[in-house]
């Protein structure tokens, strides 16, 4: 604590103590903020990051049928991005660059993060709230962070102070789309939404009602952390859960819009920026403050009334033309940032990160990434242009390069909304596929994306390729199956353990029972004595999936040999209902007949946190040379009464017997 304030009374006393010479070397920066004294403390930074958002979904983005005056405010008092992108259309994606100031290629997050994922942004990356606290900053995350659920991945491994929301979409919960509980399907697997206090689950949200809370939630506490950082620098991100569907409204808002419950949405999102700003008008912050105002990705467009507006761009979330990746940005530092400004440059998410480490002097982060500082666009200087270019990346694929107004489309396969009839009242409606062919468009003239001009520039189409090569050289493309050499790995959970293990049974003969669930068949029983060991995730094909049912396989090791130990593995993954056995009986037999059981192992059922996999050995007597080794494990069968899937049939994962 008594760094963070040290830091700014250390800048203050050293601004104080500036003689003449010191001030005729800044005259430029004071010139730059017309006459004002540089701020006495680096700027507080307040980033708002909307789900799924829309680029024509705020009034003076030409929102209809509802006003966002508190957001048009930022506008009107800061700078409007015309041509501002996240890295990615989708939610996990899109927040790794946004935090890491890279694509999300090179710290190796795509897509989005489901409940059962097993990885999250690695350790190694350092995010904005990591950069700025040890710049003595007071950092805090309210909202959907959806870098990661299992503690290491969570907000507080990555540099805040505080953390308070939703672990990952408001979407994966078990809850169907009429609002009631989903008995089947994929959301029917799904656990319950839980809402987390920094590392733990402190409350869930079940129910449609729950969801309406939300914006209320984050916004209280946003404002508590305003007034209890208001003497020191802080990092207050506001990730919002809306407006991602389903949408929640409080009382206070619903039905106040005349564009349904998504403009009423929208109309409390408003009402949360301006309690914001009047916060900091409070404390007289306004002008030590840079608030930051944009969306992760588009609409999600197939959800109709529930989703909103890309306005004139082509298609929305999850596709790589303009509707998906290219969102509103408005900054606002009144003083520093000149009001009512506007600007068709090239932006992202990704040079927010350089942008705030150079205005509050924080280190950049030690490794490579691919943002460049703004703040030459920012403050308003002639000609400025930090950024020239943009790598459209979804998933691995590179699907398309900006380079000034021309967009060179790469050919792939694209998920499409067009042609199709959108679901209302929180339905989705179908969507399609489209394949594109390289196409060229002109974003200035043509920003709809309408009119392929490729055969009319051919020299465009070649720049731009040679661009894309040196994306694809460093950061790879599934499209042209290039593999990246300045790629990171995501971190990842993994057992504690050794994931290869030598023992004498390895590629021998072993019965089962019954087999697997088709759904887990690992390579067959095979699976169980190939010397790998299955990793935290269930999904690795490693492991052999059983539902509801128990599990018994015999070894045989061809001849009667002399047996020192013999173990089995279990994987436990609560939150994807799969439980450890409730008892696991390990038998020796010389004859396939008579059975001397050596050891058994009785497991209460408990709640547990994140996976864990648990190996259950016995050690065998001397004696009679075995030749069999049989193993039994009883299911849980259901879950049990505590458990999201109370009553559901539960699973069972076995992999690597082990003999010695
Ligand atoms: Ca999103
Ligand atoms: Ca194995």
């Amino acid at each position: 604590m008594s760094v963070k304030v040290g830091t700014a009374q250390t800048r203050r006393a050293f601004l104080g103590s500036i003689g003449a010479g010191a001030l005729a070397m800044s005259c430029r920066t004071i010139s730059r903020t017309g006459g004002r004294k540089e701020p006495p403390r680096p700027p507080n930074v307040v980033l708002i990051f909307m789900d799924d958002m829309g680029y024509a979904d705020i009034g003076c983005y030409g929102a209809q049928g509802y006003e966002t005056p508190h957001i048009d405010r930022l506008a009107g008092e800061g700078l409007k991005f015309t041509d501002f992108y996240v890295s990615q259309a989708v939610c996990s994606a899109s927040r790794a660059s946004l935090m890491t100031g890279c694509y999300s290629e090179r710290v190796g997050i795509q897509g989005a993060l489901m409940p059962w994922a097993t990885i999250g942004l690695g350790p190694g990356e350092e995010t904005i709230a990591d950069v700025l606290k040890k710049r003595g900053y007071a950092t805090a995350c309210f909202g959907k962070w959806h870098l990661g659920h299992h503690r290491p991945f969570l907000p507080l491994q990555h540099g805040f102070d505080e953390y308070f929301g939703l672990p990952y979409s408001n979407d994966m919960w078990p809850v169907g789309f009429d609002g009631r509980p989903a008995t089947q399907g994929t959301k029917a697997g799904y656990p319950v939404l839980p809402l987390y206090q920094d590392n733990d689950p402190v409350d869930f949200i079940r129910t449609l009602e729950d969801q309406d809370r939300l914006t209320g939630l984050y916004t209280e506490h946003a404002v508590r952390f305003i007034d209890e950082n208001k003497d020191r620098p802080f990092f207050l991100y506001l990730p919002h859960s809306m407006v991602h569907i389903p949408l929640g409204v409080s009382a206070d808002f619903r039905g106040r819009s005349r564009q349904g419950l998504y403009g009423d949405v929208m109309m409390e999102i408003d009402w949360s920026v301006g309690r914001i700003i009047e916060r900091l008008a409070r404390h007289d912050l306004e002008k030590d403050t840079l608030v930051i105002f944009t969306s992760d990705n588009g609409p999600w467009l197939n959800f109709g009334g529930h989703a909103g507006s890309a306005g004139p761009l082509r298609e929305g979330k999850g596709t790589m033309f303009e509707g998906g990746p290219r969102v509103p940005c408005l900054m606002r530092w009144p003083g520093r940032i000149p009001a009512g400004a506007a600007t068709d440059r090239i932006a992202s998410t990704i040079d927010l990160l350089p942008t705030i480490a150079a205005l509050t002097g924080a280190n950049p982060p030690k490794n490579k990434i691919d943002g460049v500082n703004l703040w030459p666009l920012l403050e308003g200087r002639p000609g400025a242009e930090p950024r020239d270019h943009f790598f459209y990346y979804y998933g691995r694929q590179l699907r398309a390069v900006r380079k000034g107004r021309w967009k060179l489309i790469f050919p792939h396969e694209s998920q499409s909304y067009a042609g199709q009839t959108p679901g209302k009242d929180g339905f989705p409606g179908p969507t399609g596929k489209i394949k594109t062919g390289l196409e060229l468009y002109d974003l200035v003239a043509d920003i709809s994306e309408t009119r392929d001009a490729a055969g009319d520039h051919p020299a465009v189409v070649a720049e731009i390729q040679a661009l894309a090569e040196t994306a694809r050289g460093e950061l790879g493309d599934a499209l042209t199956g290039r593999k990246g050499w300045g790629v990171r790995e995501p971190g990842r959970l993994a057992p504690d353990r050794p994931a290869k293990i030598a023992h004498a049974a390895v590629g021998g003969a072993i019965r089962l029972l019954a087999p697997p669930s088709p759904k887990y068949p690992g390579k067959g029983g095979a699976t169980l004595l190939d010397g790998e060991r299955g990793t935290f995730d269930f999904h690795d094909g490693r492991w052999l999936g059983f539902e509801g049912a128990d599990f018994e396989a015999v070894i045989d090791l061809g001849r009667p040999a002399a047996v020192a130990k013999a173990a089995v593995g279990f994987l436990e993954e609560q939150t994807s209902w799969i439980f450890l056995p409730v008892r696991v009986e390990i038998a020796v037999s010389a004859d396939d007949a008579r059975y001397d059981v050596v050891a058994a192992f009785d497991e209460a059922t408990v709640p547990a946190g994140g996976p864990r996999v648990k190996d259950y050995a016995a050690a065998i007597p001397k004696g009679a040379p075995v030749r069999y080794v049989r193993f039994r494990a009883k299911s849980v069968g259901t879950c049990p009464s505590w458990h999201a899937g109370a009553g559901g049939k539960a699973w069972m994962f076995a992999d690597e017997i082990a003999i010695d």
